[in-house]
């Protein structure tokens, strides 16, 4: 990612300054995040949702499963999750922020009725209206009108319901990200082995020491090692600034065979994402791009 910085251009009689402010590329965005249980497979009443699922603690009541069976619709197919105890809680505390709880989707059968319960710090935030469900799966909004740390499923039967892709907004924090570190622009040829180097630049609002290596990706690729050097600044400027930088190195070859840079046209521009989480887990991603020479 790259920001530009505005000076600030004073004249004052035959005298012109300019001034440029801190440069800061750490900044935070909402992201929507839709939990659609769809790489779990199999499962029955009998499996409980992995414990620390996503990130999240769950009700360990929650139990998913993949076979059609109706009116239990799953929203993306093919799996949902419900719980055989009236419901049960999905707890965000886990996240380093507050969440906005959006919704999710319910089907099932009429015989029952759901509402959500949004919490923070154990106060009641609000509640949603409240969902008889049917074999159409229908978005139950929460509109708990604030951030919450735990949302309650209150269902009023044992069981007769079933939720899918849970939806709540994230912040997400924004990293500079400079892919050959210093270069630009940054060329990729899709027939190169030799490893591409990315870099996260480190500044004073970002200790590059805290990030996870083990969750760093690029495009979903894991690097095949990845170290705390000074090589670059922010606006891509090569060379020493005082602050560490995380460096890593990824396979040209596996990133030649992603979709995006497959079917690109020489000479096109494509943008990689790296994503990753602090040890505080404060999720990261940042974006720059390669132009396909070959
Ligand atoms: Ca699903
Ligand atoms: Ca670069
Ligand atoms: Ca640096």
């Amino acid at each position: 990612m790259k920001q530009v910085a505005f000076g600030l251009v004073v004249t004052l009689i035959l005298v012109s300054c300019i001034g440029i402010g801190t440069v800061s590329a750490v900044s935070y965005s909402n992201k929507e995040m839709v939990l659609t249980f769809d790489d779990l497979e199999g499962g029955d009443a009998g499996t409980p949702l992995p414990v620390g699922y996503e990130g999240l603690s769950w009700d360990p009541e929650w139990f998913y499963w993949d076979a059609d069976q109706d009116p239990y619709t799953p929203h993306s197919p093919s799996t949902r999750i419900s719980s055989l105890n009236y419901g049960g809680w999905i707890d965000f505390s886990p996240l380093p922020q507050d969440v906005v709880f959006s919704g999710a989707w319910i089907s099932g059968y009429n015989l029952t009725q759901v509402y959500f319960e949004g919490y923070n710090e154990g106060v009641l935030v609000g509640t949603s209206a409240t969902l008889t469900p049917s074999e159409t799966p229908t978005f139950l909004d929460a509109k708990f009108g604030g951030p919450v740390d735990k949302v309650i499923v209150v269902n009023s039967a044992f069981n007769f319901f079933c939720m899918d892709d849970v939806t709540y907004i994230e912040q997400v924090m924004i990293v500079d990200e400079d892919i050959k570190p210093g270069e630009e622009p940054n060329t990729f040829s899709r027939v190169s082995r030799d490893p591409l180097p990315v870099a996260i630049v480190g500044e004073t609002e970002l200790d590059v020491s805290k990030v996870n290596m083990e969750t760093l990706k690029l495009e979903g690729i894991a690097p095949m090692n990845c170290s705390l050097e000074d090589v670059c600044s922010l606006e891509g400027v090569s060379g020493k600034d005082g602050c560490c930088d995380m460096v890593m190195k990824f396979d040209s070859r596996k990133l030649a065979k992603l979709d995006v840079i497959r079917h690109a046209a020489k000479g096109s521009t494509v943008p990689l994402t790296i994503t990753g989480i602090l040890a505080d887990g404060t999720k990261f991603e940042g974006t720059d791009y390669v132009v396909i020479t070959r």
